[in-house]
Protein backbone atom coordinates (compact mmCIF):
# COMPACT_ATOMS: atom_id res chain seq x y z
CA UNK A 1 0.00 0.00 0.00
CA UNK A 2 1.42 3.39 -0.76
CA UNK A 3 2.10 5.62 2.13
CA UNK A 4 0.05 8.52 0.19
CA UNK A 5 -3.07 5.79 0.79
CA UNK A 6 -1.67 5.41 4.34
CA UNK A 7 -1.78 9.15 4.56
CA UNK A 8 -5.30 8.85 3.16
CA UNK A 9 -6.83 6.26 5.73
CA UNK A 10 -5.03 7.66 8.46
CA UNK A 11 -6.70 11.58 7.54
CA UNK A 12 -9.81 10.00 6.62
CA UNK A 13 -10.23 8.47 10.68
CA UNK A 14 -9.40 12.21 11.72
CA UNK A 15 -11.94 14.29 9.98
CA UNK A 16 -10.50 17.39 8.38
CA UNK A 17 -9.22 19.72 11.03
CA UNK A 18 -12.08 22.11 9.46
CA UNK A 19 -14.74 21.82 6.91
CA UNK A 20 -13.34 24.84 4.18
CA UNK A 21 -16.31 27.02 3.80
CA UNK A 22 -17.60 25.77 0.40
CA UNK A 23 -16.53 28.88 -1.68
CA UNK A 24 -12.95 29.40 -0.34
CA UNK A 25 -11.09 28.47 -2.91
CA UNK A 26 -7.92 26.91 -0.58
CA UNK A 27 -4.49 27.66 -2.37
CA UNK A 28 -1.27 25.32 -2.06
CA UNK A 29 1.78 26.61 -2.65
CA UNK A 30 4.57 24.30 -4.45
CA UNK A 31 8.34 25.72 -4.86
CA UNK A 32 11.19 24.17 -6.89
CA UNK A 33 14.78 25.04 -7.63
CA UNK A 34 14.98 25.52 -11.37
CA UNK A 35 13.83 27.46 -14.34
CA UNK A 36 9.83 27.47 -15.16
CA UNK A 37 10.93 25.86 -18.08
CA UNK A 38 13.17 23.42 -16.48
CA UNK A 39 12.33 18.99 -16.12
CA UNK A 40 11.36 20.07 -12.45
CA UNK A 41 9.94 23.47 -13.55
CA UNK A 42 8.02 21.20 -16.31
CA UNK A 43 6.76 18.87 -13.75
CA UNK A 44 5.58 21.70 -11.01
CA UNK A 45 3.37 22.75 -13.62
CA UNK A 46 1.75 19.96 -15.00
CA UNK A 47 0.87 19.15 -11.35
CA UNK A 48 -0.56 22.49 -11.23
CA UNK A 49 -2.31 22.18 -14.28
CA UNK A 50 -4.04 18.88 -13.57
CA UNK A 51 -5.24 19.55 -10.18
CA UNK A 52 -6.63 22.48 -10.68
CA UNK A 53 -8.23 20.69 -13.95
CA UNK A 54 -9.50 17.86 -11.79
CA UNK A 55 -11.15 19.49 -9.02
CA UNK A 56 -12.32 22.17 -11.20
CA UNK A 57 -10.92 24.81 -9.91
CA UNK A 58 -11.74 23.94 -6.26
CA UNK A 59 -8.23 24.56 -5.30
CA UNK A 60 -5.48 27.14 -6.76
CA UNK A 61 -2.13 26.21 -6.94
CA UNK A 62 1.02 28.20 -7.30
CA UNK A 63 4.06 27.60 -8.52
CA UNK A 64 7.36 29.08 -6.50
CA UNK A 65 11.38 28.73 -7.76
CA UNK A 66 13.46 28.43 -4.41
CA UNK A 67 17.11 27.26 -5.74
CA UNK A 68 17.70 26.20 -1.90
CA UNK A 69 16.43 22.82 -1.71
CA UNK A 70 17.19 22.15 1.98
CA UNK A 71 15.30 25.63 2.60
CA UNK A 72 12.47 24.68 0.79
CA UNK A 73 12.17 21.16 3.00
CA UNK A 74 12.39 22.74 6.32
CA UNK A 75 9.28 24.83 5.50
CA UNK A 76 7.45 21.96 4.10
CA UNK A 77 8.35 20.24 7.60
CA UNK A 78 7.69 23.34 9.66
CA UNK A 79 4.33 24.24 8.22
CA UNK A 80 5.12 27.03 5.96
CA UNK A 81 5.21 25.68 2.24
CA UNK A 82 2.63 23.16 0.99
CA UNK A 83 5.16 20.78 -0.84
CA UNK A 84 8.32 21.08 -3.08
CA UNK A 85 9.70 19.16 -5.85
CA UNK A 86 13.53 18.94 -4.96
CA UNK A 87 15.85 16.73 -6.10
CA UNK A 88 17.46 13.79 -3.13
CA UNK A 89 20.44 16.03 -2.48
CA UNK A 90 19.91 17.71 0.88
CA UNK A 91 16.83 15.00 1.70
CA UNK A 92 18.99 12.32 3.32
CA UNK A 93 19.46 14.82 5.81
CA UNK A 94 15.36 14.53 6.91
CA UNK A 95 14.97 11.22 5.68
CA UNK A 96 18.40 9.17 5.80
CA UNK A 97 16.86 5.99 3.93
CA UNK A 98 16.77 8.01 1.11
CA UNK A 99 20.36 8.20 1.10
CA UNK A 100 20.59 4.63 -0.31
CA UNK A 101 19.40 5.86 -3.90
CA UNK A 102 22.56 8.32 -3.63
CA UNK A 103 24.90 5.45 -3.93
CA UNK A 104 27.22 6.22 -7.42
CA UNK A 105 26.47 3.58 -9.93
CA UNK A 106 23.77 1.90 -8.39
CA UNK A 107 21.16 2.24 -11.26
CA UNK A 108 21.87 0.61 -14.80
CA UNK A 109 19.86 3.33 -16.30
CA UNK A 110 17.05 5.14 -16.16
CA UNK A 111 14.47 2.76 -16.82
CA UNK A 112 16.30 0.29 -13.56
CA UNK A 113 16.12 3.65 -11.64
CA UNK A 114 12.73 4.36 -12.22
CA UNK A 115 11.50 0.76 -11.92
CA UNK A 116 13.14 0.82 -8.62
CA UNK A 117 11.28 3.93 -7.12
CA UNK A 118 8.21 2.79 -8.66
CA UNK A 119 8.17 -0.50 -6.92
CA UNK A 120 7.87 -1.67 -3.19
CA UNK A 121 11.76 -0.50 -2.70
CA UNK A 122 10.70 3.12 -3.68
CA UNK A 123 7.11 3.05 -1.47
CA UNK A 124 9.05 1.82 1.61
CA UNK A 125 11.17 4.74 1.75
CA UNK A 126 8.61 7.06 0.90
CA UNK A 127 6.85 5.24 3.98
CA UNK A 128 9.45 6.61 6.02
CA UNK A 129 8.76 10.14 5.79
CA UNK A 130 5.48 10.81 8.09
CA UNK A 131 8.00 9.90 11.02
CA UNK A 132 9.67 12.54 9.72
CA UNK A 133 7.01 15.29 9.71
CA UNK A 134 6.86 14.84 5.52
CA UNK A 135 5.00 13.01 3.28
CA UNK A 136 6.75 11.83 0.38
CA UNK A 137 3.99 12.26 -2.63
CA UNK A 138 5.57 10.98 -5.23
CA UNK A 139 9.27 10.05 -6.54
CA UNK A 140 10.65 12.51 -9.78
CA UNK A 141 13.45 12.79 -11.91
CA UNK A 142 16.63 14.78 -11.88
CA UNK A 143 18.65 12.52 -13.87
CA UNK A 144 21.95 10.67 -14.09
CA UNK A 145 24.75 13.02 -13.13
CA UNK A 146 28.02 14.10 -14.73
CA UNK A 147 31.06 16.15 -13.86
CA UNK A 148 31.80 19.44 -15.25
CA UNK A 149 35.22 21.89 -14.37
CA UNK A 150 36.98 24.70 -15.76
CA UNK A 151 40.68 23.72 -15.46
CA UNK A 152 40.49 20.18 -17.66
CA UNK A 153 39.59 17.29 -19.36
CA UNK A 154 38.62 14.81 -16.90
CA UNK A 155 39.27 11.19 -18.55
CA UNK A 156 40.31 9.15 -16.15
CA UNK A 157 39.53 9.04 -11.94
CA UNK A 158 43.46 10.35 -11.61
CA UNK A 159 42.59 13.58 -13.25
CA UNK A 160 39.73 14.31 -10.64
CA UNK A 161 43.31 14.50 -8.36
CA UNK A 162 43.02 18.24 -6.51
CA UNK A 163 39.46 19.46 -8.14
CA UNK A 164 37.37 21.68 -5.96
CA UNK A 165 34.19 19.73 -6.40
CA UNK A 166 30.80 21.47 -5.48
CA UNK A 167 29.20 18.90 -4.28
CA UNK A 168 25.00 19.04 -2.85
CA UNK A 169 24.84 19.08 1.06
CA UNK A 170 24.45 14.75 0.23
CA UNK A 171 26.85 12.72 2.82
CA UNK A 172 26.77 10.18 -0.04
CA UNK A 173 28.27 12.50 -3.16
CA UNK A 174 30.48 13.52 -0.89
CA UNK A 175 32.27 10.97 0.54
CA UNK A 176 32.43 9.43 -3.23
CA UNK A 177 34.11 12.64 -4.30
CA UNK A 178 36.71 12.65 -1.60
CA UNK A 179 37.41 8.61 -2.03
CA UNK A 180 38.52 10.12 -5.89
CA UNK A 181 40.72 12.75 -5.13
CA UNK A 182 38.68 15.53 -5.49
CA UNK A 183 37.86 18.08 -2.94
CA UNK A 184 34.38 18.24 -2.02
CA UNK A 185 32.59 21.63 -1.10
CA UNK A 186 28.83 20.92 -0.27
CA UNK A 187 26.77 24.15 -0.92
CA UNK A 188 23.04 24.99 -2.07
CA UNK A 189 22.62 25.18 -5.35
CA UNK A 190 21.58 29.03 -5.03
CA UNK A 191 25.57 29.78 -3.91
CA UNK A 192 26.68 27.22 -6.77
CA UNK A 193 26.67 29.51 -10.30
CA UNK A 194 28.51 32.16 -8.33
CA UNK A 195 31.35 30.25 -6.62
CA UNK A 196 32.03 28.60 -10.28
CA UNK A 197 32.13 32.82 -11.59
CA UNK A 198 34.53 33.41 -8.42
CA UNK A 199 36.43 30.88 -8.94
CA UNK A 200 35.80 29.58 -5.36
CA UNK A 201 35.14 25.97 -6.63
CA UNK A 202 36.74 24.02 -9.97
CA UNK A 203 33.56 22.12 -11.11
CA UNK A 204 30.38 20.77 -10.50
CA UNK A 205 27.98 18.03 -11.22
CA UNK A 206 24.84 17.78 -12.03
CA UNK A 207 22.72 16.38 -14.97
CA UNK A 208 22.51 17.75 -18.48
CA UNK A 209 18.58 18.96 -17.75
CA UNK A 210 19.88 21.11 -14.63
CA UNK A 211 23.43 22.27 -16.94
CA UNK A 212 21.73 23.03 -20.22
CA UNK A 213 18.38 24.76 -18.07
CA UNK A 214 20.86 26.62 -15.62
CA UNK A 215 23.26 27.43 -18.59
CA UNK A 216 26.33 26.37 -16.58
CA UNK A 217 28.16 26.31 -19.73
CA UNK A 218 28.67 29.96 -19.65
CA UNK A 219 30.83 29.15 -15.99
CA UNK A 220 32.22 25.85 -17.04
CA UNK A 221 34.41 24.62 -20.20
CA UNK A 222 35.06 20.96 -19.60
CA UNK A 223 31.94 18.53 -19.06
CA UNK A 224 33.09 14.97 -18.60
CA UNK A 225 29.80 12.16 -19.54
CA UNK A 226 30.82 10.06 -15.90
CA UNK A 227 27.14 9.17 -15.16
CA UNK A 228 28.48 8.49 -12.09
CA UNK A 229 25.11 8.99 -9.76
CA UNK A 230 21.74 8.86 -10.35
CA UNK A 231 19.63 11.85 -9.15
CA UNK A 232 16.14 10.77 -8.07
CA UNK A 233 13.76 13.98 -7.41
CA UNK A 234 11.03 13.51 -5.49
CA UNK A 235 7.57 15.59 -4.58
CA UNK A 236 7.44 16.41 -0.26
CA UNK A 237 4.25 18.11 1.12
CA UNK A 238 3.12 19.22 4.66
CA UNK A 239 1.36 16.11 6.49
CA UNK A 240 -1.28 19.15 7.68
CA UNK A 241 -1.67 20.22 4.36
CA UNK A 242 -2.73 16.74 3.36
CA UNK A 243 -4.26 16.15 6.08
CA UNK A 244 -7.28 18.91 5.06
CA UNK A 245 -8.11 17.36 2.07
CA UNK A 246 -10.99 15.15 1.38
CA UNK A 247 -10.23 11.71 0.55
CA UNK A 248 -11.26 12.33 -3.04
CA UNK A 249 -9.59 15.13 -3.00
CA UNK A 250 -6.51 13.21 -2.31
CA UNK A 251 -6.67 10.69 -4.82
CA UNK A 252 -6.82 13.82 -7.13
CA UNK A 253 -3.63 15.36 -5.76
CA UNK A 254 -1.98 11.82 -6.47
CA UNK A 255 -3.71 11.42 -9.78
CA UNK A 256 -2.29 15.15 -10.51
CA UNK A 257 1.11 13.85 -9.00
CA UNK A 258 1.59 10.77 -11.72
CA UNK A 259 1.14 12.97 -14.51
CA UNK A 260 4.03 15.33 -12.90
CA UNK A 261 5.98 12.67 -13.08
CA UNK A 262 5.41 11.77 -16.41
CA UNK A 263 5.92 14.91 -18.11
CA UNK A 264 9.06 15.17 -15.62
CA UNK A 265 10.47 12.29 -16.93
CA UNK A 266 9.89 12.50 -20.45
CA UNK A 267 11.40 15.87 -20.50
CA UNK A 268 14.77 14.02 -18.90
CA UNK A 269 14.59 11.78 -21.49
CA UNK A 270 14.13 14.61 -24.10
CA UNK A 271 17.34 16.49 -22.20
CA UNK A 272 19.48 13.44 -22.59
CA UNK A 273 19.18 12.88 -26.05
CA UNK A 274 20.02 16.42 -27.00
CA UNK A 275 22.04 18.20 -24.55
CA UNK A 276 25.65 16.78 -25.36
CA UNK A 277 25.19 18.28 -28.80
CA UNK A 278 23.51 21.56 -27.56
CA UNK A 279 26.58 22.19 -24.61
CA UNK A 280 29.03 21.68 -27.49
CA UNK A 281 26.63 24.29 -29.65
CA UNK A 282 27.71 26.79 -26.59
CA UNK A 283 31.15 25.93 -26.19
CA UNK A 284 31.52 23.07 -23.64
CA UNK A 285 34.35 20.75 -24.49
CA UNK A 286 32.52 17.27 -23.77
CA UNK A 287 34.05 14.06 -22.85
CA UNK A 288 31.83 11.30 -23.75
CA UNK A 289 34.04 7.84 -23.99
CA UNK A 290 34.52 7.50 -20.26
CA UNK A 291 36.01 4.92 -18.50
CA UNK A 292 33.32 3.70 -15.92
CA UNK A 293 35.52 0.75 -14.89
CA UNK A 294 38.07 2.56 -13.68
CA UNK A 295 35.78 5.11 -11.77
CA UNK A 296 33.72 2.03 -9.85
CA UNK A 297 37.16 0.41 -9.07
CA UNK A 298 38.66 3.68 -7.65
CA UNK A 299 35.70 3.81 -5.18
CA UNK A 300 35.74 0.43 -4.04
CA UNK A 301 36.44 1.88 -0.52
CA UNK A 302 33.40 4.06 -0.40
CA UNK A 303 31.50 0.99 -1.72
CA UNK A 304 32.45 -0.72 1.04
CA UNK A 305 31.81 1.73 3.76
CA UNK A 306 28.03 1.73 1.90
CA UNK A 307 27.34 -1.91 2.79
CA UNK A 308 28.12 -0.68 6.02
CA UNK A 309 26.03 1.99 6.87
CA UNK A 310 23.43 1.88 4.55
CA UNK A 311 20.95 -1.09 3.88
CA UNK A 312 22.91 -3.70 2.44
CA UNK A 313 20.46 -6.16 1.61
CA UNK A 314 18.30 -3.44 -0.20
CA UNK A 315 21.46 -2.15 -2.20
CA UNK A 316 21.18 -5.89 -3.73
CA UNK A 317 17.93 -5.97 -4.35
CA UNK A 318 18.19 -2.64 -5.85
CA UNK A 319 20.89 -3.79 -8.12
CA UNK A 320 19.25 -7.26 -8.88
CA UNK A 321 16.08 -5.82 -9.49
CA UNK A 322 14.27 -6.39 -12.99
CA UNK A 323 11.55 -5.10 -14.66
CA UNK A 324 8.66 -8.18 -14.72
O1 LIG B 1 17.56 19.87 -8.22
O2 LIG B 1 21.60 21.18 -6.16
C1 LIG B 1 21.71 20.50 -7.21
O3 LIG B 1 22.77 20.31 -7.80
C2 LIG B 1 20.42 19.92 -7.79
O4 LIG B 1 20.75 18.96 -8.76
C3 LIG B 1 19.61 21.04 -8.45
O5 LIG B 1 19.20 21.88 -7.44
C4 LIG B 1 18.38 20.48 -9.16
Amino acid sequence: MSVFRRMTLAAGLAAPLFALPALAQPQITIQHGLPPNSHTGLGASTFKDNFERLTNNRYRVVVQRNDNEREMVESVQIGTLDCTFTSTGPVGNFVPEVRIFDVPFLFRDAAHARGVLDSDIGSAVLARFPARGLVGVIWTENGFRHLTNSRREVNAPADMRGLKVRTMENQVHMRAFSTLGALPTPMAFSELIPALQQGTVDGQENPISVIVANNINQVQKFMTLTNHVYSPSVMICNPGMIGKLSAADRALFQEAARAAQKANRDRVTADDASGVEELRRRGMTVVTQVDTAAFQTALAPAFAEWERTLDAATLRRIRDWKPN
